[in-house]
């Protein structure tokens, strides 16, 4: 460990807070230099002292000497809380840096502050680069999922380093450059959306086990493990089995049952969903997951609704090992829908914002590092090496067969839990998103209609070119609009 010395630092760390600190750590056992600095100089000492032997460290305490410790072009990782902290952070290292630098963003910041800050250091000469990590502190130490924006020329300087501290799989770095300005953290976005969606089908299969089939939490347990040897193999059923398996210490109980039931957000979801909006992108699995956790979190209207008449029209399934493999099914079919609806709004996103963003880039850095990990990612990366243009996920062979495997299973699952009175709102609607997407003809005619007949907004015919309008208050004739 050094403590000062002239510019030769490869990359510097600025907010050295768990994510911080261990992806600098991260990158000094890789065996670049690394400057560090945080705001309150106690969280730099603390590091230094802890985990100074992981590697070469250059201890700064003003922002100055961090900036005067890096080589040339400079790159400062900024790790600090997303918002007006990153702003005043971002403002200091400008100042004190020059054309060519590069500053890095790699907190969970809103993507079109990214837009905005990209094209402030822009004029000023410098580049910057939000870049998504994924992977929480684990990922930020061995190896996270890295998405970065920015420029191809920040790239080529910043790239090699990105990629040797992300996770590997098959030898490929979950690291790849995602487009410019604000794609990298739109698509870090766009995956805790998914995140949301995989862990929120997760909680209604364990729902559908506990209540529809009367399992203990071990058995759960177990049935997770077993899931987890297949074709929903993740990180995220992974995680769920050692959830489930855990006892409280005070009580003996299993720990899942001694949490409050109240699922809390920090806001990742909820953009994906306001995006989603306003890119009208159906992205019903995500939505249905942040709004079911405010359902759980609206504990004054559950205290009231307590005990209201659910109904009661069916049974609880008879044959327990046929109805585990149905909620399997189910669990894997709706994932499908989740993650295709993903990558719509990143295709969407995009062509919006012309970031040329590859979906197949994403599937395969996605497969290591971050909270999404899957096997399924390798279906995924698989389906855009075979059809880079794919309309959706849906109707591509592998996932077109894994859901006429499970549409049976799905659709039981969904008509049981319905009849018990068990909530499956992100089952349910991935079904019915599913039965959208194959119609021949929607409803949306009958609403094409009365938008016309209340506010003359014209409709299209099957039958020939154009907008049409019906003369409602006349006498009822068509007219071309
Ligand atoms: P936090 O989000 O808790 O932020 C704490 C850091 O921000 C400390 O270093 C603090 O300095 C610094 N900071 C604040 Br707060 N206001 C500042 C200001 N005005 N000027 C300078 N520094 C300021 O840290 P984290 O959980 O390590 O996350 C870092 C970033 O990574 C966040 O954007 C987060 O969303 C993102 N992220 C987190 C995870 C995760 O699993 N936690 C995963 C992926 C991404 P101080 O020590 O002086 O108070």
């Amino acid at each position: 460990m050094t403590t000062n010395d002239s510019a030769r630092a490869q990359i510097g760390v600025t907010g050295l807070a768990v994510m911080g600190s261990n992806i600098a750590r991260n990158f000094a056992r890789n065996g670049y230099t690394v400057a560090v600095h945080n705001r309150s100089v106690g969280k730099t000492d603390a590091l230094l002292a802890e985990h100074g032997g992981d590697g070469d460290f250059v201890r700064t305490e003003t922002v100055a000497e961090f900036v005067a410790a890096l080589e040339k072009p400079r790159r400062a990782l900024i790790m600090v809380k997303a918002g007006d902290a990153t702003d005043a952070v971002i403002e200091e290292l400008a100042e004190a840096m020059e054309p060519g630098d590069i500053i890095i963003d790699g907190g969970n910041s809103l993507y079109t502050d990214t837009i905005r800050r990209e094209a402030a250091l822009r004029e000023r000469g410098l580049h910057f680069v939000g870049t998504g990590i994924s992977g929480g502190e684990e990922g930020a130490l061995n190896g996270p999922s890295i998405m970065p924006g920015g420029s191809v020329e920040s790239y080529e300087s910043l790239g090699p380093l990105l990629e040797s501290v992300a996770a590997q799989v098959d030898g490929t770095p979950c690291c790849a450059h995602i487009g410019p300005d604000g794609a990298g953290h739109f698509v870090k976005m766009v995956h805790n959306g998914i995140e949301y969606a995989d862990m929120q089908l997760i909680a209604e299969a364990y729902n559908l086990l506990r209540d529809a089939l009367g399992l203990d939490v071990d058995a759960i347990a177990d049935v997770f493990s077993e899931w987890n040897t297949g074709e929903l193999e993740s990180y995220l059923v992974e995680i769920t089995a050692e959830v489930l398996r855990q006892k409280d210490a005070r009580t003996g109980k299993p720990l899942v049952d001694v949490i409050v039931d109240a699922a809390e957000q920090k806001g990742t979801g909820r953009w994906t969903v306001k995006s989603a909006l306003d890119l009208g992108v159906p992205v019903t699995g995500i939505a249905e997951a942040v709004f079911a956790r405010a359902v759980s979190g609206s504990r004054d209207q559950r205290k009231a609704a307590v005990g209201l008449v659910s109904g009661d029209l069916t049974d609880k399934p008879a044959d327990v090992e046929q109805f585990t493999e149905d909620i399997r099914r189910a669990l894997y079919a709706s994932k499908i829908v989740a993650y295709a609806q993903g990558f719509d709004q990143i295709r969407a996103g995009s062509i919006e914002y012309g970031w040329n963003v590859q979906p197949g880039d994403l599937a395969t850095i996605w497969r290591g590092g971050c909270i999404i990990r899957a096997r399924f990612l390798n279906r995924i990366k698989e389906a855009y090496e075979n059809n880079p243009e794919s309309t959706t996920l849906v109707v591509e062979p592998y996932f077109r067969e894994a859901i006429e495997a499970a549409i049976d299973s799905w659709r039981r699952v969904v008509i049981t839990a319905t009849g018990l009175g068990i909530p499956v709102p992100a089952f349910a609607s991935s079904l019915s998103y599913y039965d959208g997407l194959r119609a021949e003809r929607l409803p949306a005619a009958l609403t094409q209609g009365q938008r016309d007949f209340f506010g003359a907004h014209t409709y299209e015919r099957v039958d020939e070119d154009g907008k049409f309008h019906t003369l409602w208050s006349g006498d009822r004739s068509e007219v071309r609009a």
